[in-house]
């Protein structure tokens, strides 16, 4: 089973990822991840990301898919989530593509809603904990950048909730609810 969680930043598809990997084996595929790894790289790439990244902008869909594409090569035991990806349409558009090429199909697309208030409460709640534990803050954790995150979500990623909505493949869950609470959303779609 191949899935897409889409959402705002902060919606819980990180969150709602890790679960999914514990409980049923799938492999999560987090754009965000990948590119927080490739900014640590050192490499030309890494710093583009990073610049990009820290201002709240979404990464060139080239280097996003680039990296996605790579990923699908591994092994992808209980099927594939893709965490923050696509995140706009020309990333949809190849993510078809290569399902196809691999004989793949894309099953759901998990949608969390979540209000831009709330958002920015956990964003923001994000940070401070880290602060608080002597951990790494990341750098695009602050109202500034989370402005920016979300104008790029309506502007550039919103658009997709019509797009898998028009292929009738769109589930939306209301991610406003404990965390626990939108785990058991998310598997009672998964198991019908
Ligand atoms: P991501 O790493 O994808 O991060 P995100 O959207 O901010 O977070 P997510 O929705 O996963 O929230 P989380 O579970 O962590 O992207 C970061 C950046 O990478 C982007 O801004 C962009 O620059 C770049 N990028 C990534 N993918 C890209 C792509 N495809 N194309 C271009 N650029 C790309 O949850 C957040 C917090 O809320 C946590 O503290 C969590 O504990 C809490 N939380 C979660 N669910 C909760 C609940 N139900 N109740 C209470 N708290 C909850």
């Amino acid at each position: 089973m191949n899935i897409i969680l889409l959402g705002p930043p902060g919606a819980g598809k990180g969150t709602q990822a890790g679960h999914l990997v514990e409980t049923r084996d799938m492999i999560q595929l987090s754009t965000g991840d990948m590119l927080r790894a490739a900014r640590t790289s050192g490499t030309e790439m890494g710093k583009k990301v990073a610049a990009i990244m820290d201002a709240g902008e979404l990464v060139t869909d080239e280097i996003v898919i680039g990296l996605i594409r790579e990923k699908l090569e591994g092994d992808k035991k209980g099927g594939f989530i893709f965490d923050g990806f696509p995140r706009t349409l020309a990333q949809a558009d190849a993510l078809a593509g290569l399902l196809d090429e691999k004989n793949e199909t894309l099953d759901a697309v998990i949608e969390l809603q979540v209000d831009d208030e709330v958002l920015v409460d956990r964003i923001v709640g994000r940070a401070e904990e880290a602060r608080k534990a002597g951990q790494p803050v990341r750098a695009d954790d602050n109202a500034e950048s989370l402005k920016i995150r979300l104008m790029e979500y309506y502007k550039k990623t919103s658009p997709l909730i019509g797009y898998y909505y028009a292929k009738g493949q769109l589930k939306s869950v209301d991610g406003l609810g404990e965390i626990a609470a939108v785990q058991t959303a998310i598997a009672g779609i998964l198991d019908s």
